[in-house]
């Protein structure tokens, strides 16, 4: 049978994108039709997401995809960062703009959550690992507000877009297990949570999964699109990670583990069932849901948000960098001279790090980086040693073992941290596709469409069949990554394990 043309909206923390897959039996071509950029706006001392700028952009971004594909698209599926939220009233207005995970208005909220819900039953409820942004945090930070108070409804911001694209809302699973209002194991809300925080679930409308129908593009997007009706919307893995993580290339019966890598890099293992033990809790690992019945078994590590905010910090002081150029020459510096812990919360909040990347170097005793370049193999080895630990501990803990890990998104093309990464955990790194969220967007419509069929090992299968991938072969001397990481654990870390 012949290719259909899907649309997959993939809303990144730092741009969004509108990618056109075409797909059949055997063929998976994926072309970018629009990206644009997300850039959060501080107003009245709080960090926003402009929500409307990044709906336009999607829009853009539908009519570039089905000019590109004559007129008709088979679906549309949206999938976007985790954990935020817009408000809608009784006539389903929006109440304000989301607000930024990365705002300080949820400092404190965690000790007011533990204060009734100590952090052993939140987790042994919920399985989340704690991120002190997760949604609950932002309930119970804006409780109170006039806003919260006239809110009729809250939606996921992927499921934000696809009620304004179709005018029906729901609350798409995957990214509902981000919350921390859920239950991993009976894939519902947890009534302890709920209970105990007094918040009511009745605000998010009814859970559907990746794969369920989520309406049809309305006659006025229809109409500012330039696209011919129906089109079918369908629910993905909304939460992007979710997405990315179907979109790994892993073969049938593969031991691997995946570092979905971006702004963060997510590093963990596929699961079946969550693992909520106590030594899970203490090594903060999180059970989020996954495509077909999975659970993502991951830590959040700060990513390329590191370097990211170098570069924005460089450029401010008037001396923007080349990142191509910084990185060939990270490449050639002096290796784990000096690594921070990449998962440290201290580094969460924008601005200045360069500063905070240098105090945390002089605090633990280690050379301070001066140059950009010093900065970016700091930023590199750094992650390097993150996700080797994560993917240590997840198969641990997980009682698996791990024989191959995949790195995709966006950081599958920066070569240097693949080989780091390979290097760290001496395991063959397979590298790509760096848009394995939209191609896991485009393939659970496609699914769901007709046009492809099977589980998660026929879409791997067709996804490593027809995406370049690069390998990366460990290589070098193990035994100073062990080294590099007692630096930063004061040599608690390695005599724990
Ligand atoms: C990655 C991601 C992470 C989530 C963070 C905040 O884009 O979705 O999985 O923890 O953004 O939402």
């Amino acid at each position: 049978s012949s290719s259909q043309p899907f649309a997959a909206v993939d809303l990144g923390a730092s741009s969004g994108r509108v990618m056109l897959a075409r797909i059949g039996a055997g063929t998976l071509e994926l072309r970018e039709v629009h990206r644009f950029p997300n850039r959060p706006v501080r107003v009245g001392g709080t960090l926003h997401w402009d929500v409307l700028g990044l709906y336009r952009g999607v829009l853009d971004g539908l009519r570039a995809a089905g000019e590109a594909a004559g007129g008709r698209l088979a679906g549309v599926g949206v999938d976007g960062w985790a954990v935020d939220y817009g408000l809608l009233d009784a006539h389903g207005a929006l109440l304000g703009n989301p607000v930024h995970y990365r705002d300080a208005r949820t400092d404190g909220a965690a000790g007011e959550v533990a204060a009734v819900l100590p952090p052993k039953e939140l987790y042994a409820a919920t399985g989340l690992q704690h991120l002190p942004f997760n949604t609950v945090y932002q309930l119970v930070a804006a409780r109170g507000t006039p806003q919260l108070a006239a809110a009729r409804r809250l939606l996921l911001v992927p499921d934000l877009i696809a009620y304004w694209l179709t005018g029906e809302a729901g609350t798409e699973l995957t990214n509902a297990s981000t919350t921390q209002l859920l239950d991993p194991r009976t894939r519902d809300w947890s009534p302890v949570v709920a209970g105990r925080l007094g918040i009511d679930p009745g605000l998010f409308p009814p859970l559907r999964r990746p794969g369920d129908p989520a309406g049809l593009l309305l006659p006025e997007v229809l109409a500012e699109t330039g696209l011919t009706g129906p089109v079918p919307v369908t629910a993905v893995g909304s939460h992007d990670t979710a997405s990315a993580v179907l979109g790994v290339p892993a073969a049938d019966g593969d031991d691997f583990a995946y570092i979905a890598t971006g702004t963060w890099s997510l590093a963990g293992l596929e699961l079946d069932a969550p693992v909520l033990t106590e030594a899970s809790r203490a090594a903060n690992f999180t059970n989020e849901l996954g495509v077909d019945g999975t659970v993502r078994y991951l830590r959040n590590i700060m990513g390329l948000w590191l370097l990211q905010e170098c570069l924005r910090a460089w450029e401010a002081q008037g001396h923007p960098q080349d990142l191509d150029a910084l990185l060939a020459a990270a490449a050639d510096a002096p290796p784990l001279r000096s690594v921070v812990d990449a998962g440290d919360p201290a580094f969460l909040a924008p601005d200045d790090m360069p500063r905070r990347i240098a105090g945390a170097c002089a605090r633990t005793g280690q050379p301070v980086p001066r140059t950009p370049v010093e900065f970016t193999r700091c930023v590199l080895d750094s992650l390097a040693l993150a996700h080797r630990a994560a993917v240590e501990q997840a198969a641990a803990l997980a009682g698996r073992t791990v024989r191959t890990v995949h790195v995709v998104g966006g950081g599958a093309r920066n070569a240097l941290l693949c080989r780091l990464t390979a290097d760290a955990t001496g395991l063959p790194v397979v590298a790509g596709p760096a848009e394995a969220a939209a191609l896991g967007n485009a393939l659970v419509q496609a699914r769901a469409a007709g046009v492809v069929e099977g589980g998660r090992a026929e879409l791997r299968g067709l996804v490593r069949a027809t995406q370049p991938l690069r390998y990366y072969d460990p290589s070098g001397d193990r035994a100073a990554w062990d080294r590099a990481a007692d630096r930063i654990h004061g040599g608690t870390r390695r005599k724990e394990d």
